[in-house]
């Protein structure tokens, strides 16, 4: 399967619940305000977002539509049209680019979205452009966290600072922060604990992190990742306001799109944020990570290219 088809196949249920869903509620040849309706009430089901679909319904409200034309396909175009306008900007390949020097990026989410997953699955991009590098163990609340991450240092053959379990996260980034700035490394990914986004102790320990990275790099962390599971729903948008406000995010993955069909989701957030979008998770293996096109999404959520 090329990346294309894999994303393609991803995005499969998402898809299909699109384009299945405007076929059942167009089955006349006009567009008229029930059918406008519909449409609307469909793409917010669809976790698009209140706005998202509103602006929609509006775009295909003004257009002409030839009643000789599938109907459903126009809808479909338009929306592509849509999705790509809006999320093109938020493309961000210089994230996974080689970089001159060090660039430290705090991973970081509420428990399970992927945080550690991803860390793998991004090692590997780093690592095939030529980037030197390196993981901090910072999630340091359970063994078996020190040991997943380590398994990835492992599979993808790049380095690990670890610690021992229960000790201070902020002195496992710095050590690593250490070791890059030392040994030449240029890029650094810290991998931390889930933490809900409301409670406040948790959010003082994250905000901790990213205050020691600065004491031995001003610039640390030059990156945060905010990574956020497709499968949550609306609570993303909260999870983005919450950790937001602790350090500002740099760019967002989105993860368990293969699982999910409100992939739409994801336009929600594009809209309301404006957040760069770095990559996509697919699936739990170390290559189901597509580095973010407008395009390829696009062409994959409406199923035409
Ligand atoms: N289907 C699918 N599963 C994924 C994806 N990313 C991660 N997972 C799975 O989700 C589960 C949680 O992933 P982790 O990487 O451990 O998540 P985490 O955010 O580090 O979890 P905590 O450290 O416990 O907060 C694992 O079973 C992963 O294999 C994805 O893109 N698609
Ligand atoms: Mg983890």
């Amino acid at each position: 399967m090329n990346i294309f088809d894999k994303f393609r196949f991803g995005f499969k249920k998402s898809a299909y619940a699109l384009t299945e869903g405007l076929k059942e509620i167009i089955v006349k040849k006009e567009i008229d305000d029930k059918n406008l309706d519909k449409i609307e009430e469909f793409l917010i089901q669809s976790d698009v977002g209140v706005e998202a679909a509103s602006e929609i319904r509006d775009i295909i409200s003004k257009k002409k539509v030839d009643p000789n034309k599938d109907l459903s396909m126009e809808i479909n175009f338009i929306l592509k049209e849509y999705i790509i306008s809006l999320m093109k900007p938020l493309e961000s390949t210089k994230f996974f680019k080689k970089k001159d020097k060090l660039n430290t990026t705090l991973i970081s989410g509420v428990n399970g979205v992927g945080k550690t997953t991803s860390i793998g699955k991004i090692s590997k991009i780093l690592k095939s452009n030529g980037n030197k590098v390196i993981l901090a163990a910072s999630d340091t609340f359970r063994a078996a966290a020190i040991e997943q991450l380590e398994n990835w240092a492992n599979k993808i053959d790049v380095k690990i600072i670890k610690s021992s379990q229960g000790s201070d996260p902020a002195s496992v980034a710095y050590k690593a922060i250490e070791e890059a700035l030392k040994n030449n490394f240029n890029q650094l990914l810290i991998d931390t604990a889930g933490r809900l986004q409301n409670k406040k102790n948790l959010m003082e320990e994250y905000k901790k992190i990213a205050n020691v990275t600065k004491k031995i790099d001003p610039d640390a962390p030059n990156d945060v990742i905010l990574i956020l599971d497709a499968t949550s729903g609306q609570n993303v948008i909260n999870q983005v306001e919450e950790f937001n406000k602790i350090i500002p995010i740099t760019g967002i993955i989105m993860t368990k799109l293969d699982g999910t069909a409100k992939g739409g989701i994801l336009l929600a957030l594009a809209r309301k944020y404006k957040l760069p979008i770095i990559a996509l998770g697919l699936g739990e293996k170390e290559d189901d990570l597509q580095i973010f096109s407008a395009q390829q999404f696009a062409d994959a959520f409406t199923q035409i290219n």
